[in-house]
């Protein structure tokens, strides 16, 4: 999964005696980061060829990345400071496969599973995410999960979820390239 970050620097004024002038260097207003992960733990700056989007200098608060037009791919809605919140389409072009996770629990008052660990293993590799309610500075993403699935084209996939209460289910045939919710109540149980 890529890291995206978003960024500006504090005016030296408004830091005295905690950054020095001759410390100090750039402008309030810079440009938004992409690291790509090569998979093994490594993140790389995706600066040449990121768009349009990362040219330009902004002062960012907060940010999401969810896939908002469910083609696939993760798109990011920007929050600046004093300025119309942006929202960026991805438009690249996914050729690997993915799937979307959504939890409704309706054995409780925890509807959508926040805290739930959901785990997904494909091709040998396991990604793991959790269910969280609060992402960045006055931001939330949905309470979506999305997992990429590698170059393979898997006719189906296995989710396990583990519930907050630690109650362990699996959910043994999910179709890829869709958006599902997992419901707690057609769980099997681990
Ligand atoms: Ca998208």
């Amino acid at each position: 999964m890529p890291l995206f970050l978003i960024r500006h620097l504090i005016p030296q004024e408004r830091l005295p005696g905690v950054i020095e002038p001759e410390h100090f260097s750039g402008s309030y207003r810079q440009k938004q980061q992409l690291f790509l992960n090569d998979g093994k733990g490594v993140f790389s700056l995706h600066a040449d060829d990121a768009g349009d989007f990362f040219e330009e200098e902004m002062v960012g608060r907060g940010a999401i990345a969810a896939d908002l037009d469910l083609d696939g791919d993760v798109d990011l809605v920007v929050q600046r400071s004093n300025e119309p919140t942006l929202v960026v389409e991805n438009r690249g072009t996914p050729k690997n496969s993915w799937v979307e996770v959504a939890l409704s629990d309706g054995t409780g008052r925890n509807r959508f599973g926040v805290g739930a660990r959901v785990e997904i293993s494909v091709a040998g590799r396991r990604q793991v995410r959790q269910v969280t309610c609060g992402d960045s500075y006055c931001s939330q993403r949905p309470l979506t999960l999305h997992f990429g699935l590698g170059a393979g084209e898997p006719a189906a996939v296995e989710v396990k979820v583990r519930w907050p209460d630690g109650t362990a289910q699996r959910f043994p045939d999910v179709k890829p390239r869709q958006r599902v919710v997992l419901r707690r109540e057609e769980g099997k149980a681990q």
